[in-house]
């Protein structure tokens, strides 16, 4: 998988008149832009080029290479040391011990650690493996088979191979400060990138901050941004951006989302309001809801993760922050306690540092 399915040139054809409500409302939001000194993203040169046209080839290499950067510091720590255990040569009690000793410190979680465990010790015993090198191979198998468990049940990025929809529309959920909107202008960039045109719905209308960090991304990032102002209904902004989409033929529409979860914030009542109003427009959508988590914060990724599971059909993952942690474990973890499958990995703050996730590539990157 790279982002798109099929990768679509858009046409340069002269682009329709600006949609007018998304237009005056935008207007209304920079009017409303009290908190802009708090924008996280400072005004930057469009970047629009970069990455496109590479062939399919080098892509593959970026996306390796980009994992194995992202990982360089739970390379270093946990998983380098899962690595050394076996250059020790020997299969004994010790070996399991501190091997699920390093699971669980890599944040693979308790449970997920048991049961990777068992199932290589399983094949170590039905194979009669005694080489310690072979017990690594059947890890890595094992691990990879974890995360390639769940089914993706989105239209974009699942099993359904068939022609992505028109607009395909990604709903982004996610906890604040996980790095939705983040991962949205990444995404934006790199469908851009391979010829797809992205609209943004800027459906966080908490903060004028967050209005204006997101329309800030779109310009860096060639992405058109649907705005209201600040305390809008978020419902309006999406209809508003599938109005847009369908007027100026986008591929699709990617909807940043509030993550607070305090309790004046109903997440249930919100996220169906949102598909009442997408599913009126196109009733097969949202085709991906992309769950955002933050690999720094461990275990607890899971507990925010479950909020969101209860409250909407999450399709996929995106793991952020992949770059700032040491343990990559929690990946593992996504996988087997939420069902969920990691389809995007995080690994930076520029537009550019997104990797597709592929299980393989993970797997060897980690005991690289
Ligand atoms: N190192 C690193 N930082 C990241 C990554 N993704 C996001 N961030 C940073 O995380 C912080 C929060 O990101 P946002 O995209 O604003 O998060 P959000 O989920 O939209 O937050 P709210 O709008 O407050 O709900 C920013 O400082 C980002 O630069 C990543 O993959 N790696
Ligand atoms: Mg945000």
């Amino acid at each position: 998988m790279r982002f798109f399915r099929r990768s679509r040139k858009t046409d340069d054809d002269e682009q329709p008149p600006q949609d007018k409500t998304a237009a005056e409302a935008a207007d209304e939001a920079v009017a409303h832009a009290d908190a802009a000194a708090a924008v996280a993203v400072e005004s930057a040169e469009p970047i629009v080029d970069a990455g496109a046209g590479a062939d399919e080839e080098g892509l593959l290499r970026e996306d390796v290479e980009q994992t194995d950067r992202a990982l360089q510091r739970t390379k270093k720590s946990w998983f380098g040391h899962i690595s050394g255990l076996f250059s020790r040569g020997d299969i004994d009690e010790e070996l399991w011990e501190e091997l699920e000793e390093l699971l669980i410190g890599a944040d693979t979680g308790v449970a997920t650690t048991q049961k990777i465990l068992d199932q290589v010790r399983e094949r170590v015993e039905s194979d009669g493996i005694r080489d310690a090198a072979e017990v690594e191979e059947a890890l890595k198998e094992t691990l990879v088979a974890v995360l390639n468990k769940p089914e993706g049940r989105g239209k974009l990025w699942g099993r359904d191979t068939s022609a992505p929809p028109k607009p395909a529309v990604i709903l982004v959920l996610g906890v604040n400060g996980t790095g939705k909107t983040t991962t949205i202008a990444k995404l934006a960039y790199a469908f851009r990138a391979e010829g797809s045109k992205a609209i943004i719905a800027a459906a966080d209308t908490f903060r004028a901050a967050a209005i204006e960090q997101v329309k800030a991304w779109g310009e860096r990032v060639g992405a058109e941004v649907v705005a209201h102002k600040q305390g809008a209904d978020p419902a309006a902004v999406v209809f508003d951006a599938l109005t847009a989409a369908e007027s100026r033929d986008a591929d699709i529409v990617i909807i940043d989302t509030a993550g607070r979860l305090h309790t004046k914030f109903n997440l249930m009542e919100e996220l169906s309001k949102l598909y009442r109003v997408i599913q009126r427009k196109e009733p097969s959508a949202p085709h991906e809801v992309l769950l955002v988590l933050d690999a720094t914060i461990g275990q607890n990724a899971l507990i925010q993760a479950e909020a969101f599971t209860k409250a909407a059909e999450v399709t996929s993952a995106c793991l952020t922050k992949l770059d700032g942690t040491s343990k990559g474990g929690i990946v593992f973890a996504i996988a087997d306690q939420l069902n969920i499958p990691v389809r995007l990995v995080g690994t930076g703050e520029q537009p550019e540092d997104l990797a597709p996730f592929d299980a393989e590539t993970f797997v060897e990157a980690l005991f690289r």
